[in-house]
């Protein structure tokens, strides 16, 4: 059993700062869960390319609304306060958020901690 408390992660290697969100890693590969778990915050307006290929996500939004929009098919999807959406064809996709948006993020396999998007809004695979 342990317990995680977002200000014991802030400041540290494991509080990310991607550019357009920032990405607090509550759970990494090193806990042994077989998932990882992001508390992130999508900043207001901001328009991001995410294509996790390597990894399957699931992305619960506890505030702020913003939009998803899956390149394969231009399909836009709105998303609120309460609302999941899980990537479960490793999706490429947009991520626009209209306000401020808070996320849970759950990476399957898990993230080491570190990952920032490569140029292709991917995380690499992790070898170790
Ligand atoms: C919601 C989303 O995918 N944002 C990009 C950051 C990523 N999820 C992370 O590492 O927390």
């Amino acid at each position: 059993m342990k317990v995680v408390a977002l200000e014991d992660i802030l400041g540290t290697e494991h509080d990310v700062d991607g550019g357009n969100w920032i990405s607090r890693r509550l759970i990494t590969k090193k806990d042994g869960m077989g998932y990882s778990v992001n508390d992130t915050l999508i900043k207001a307006g901001t328009e991001t390319h995410i294509w996790y290929q390597n990894h399957l996500e699931s992305v619960y939004c506890i505030e702020g609304e913003g939009e998803v929009v899956t390149l394969s098919d231009n399909k836009v999807w709105p998303i609120a306060k309460d609302q999941l959406y899980a990537l479960d064809k490793n999706d490429e996709h947009l991520l626009r958020a209209r306000t401020d948006m808070r996320m849970v993020c759950v990476f399957n396999p898990p993230l080491t901690g570190n990952e920032v998007h490569d140029e292709n809004g991917v995380y690499p695979v992790d070898e170790g």
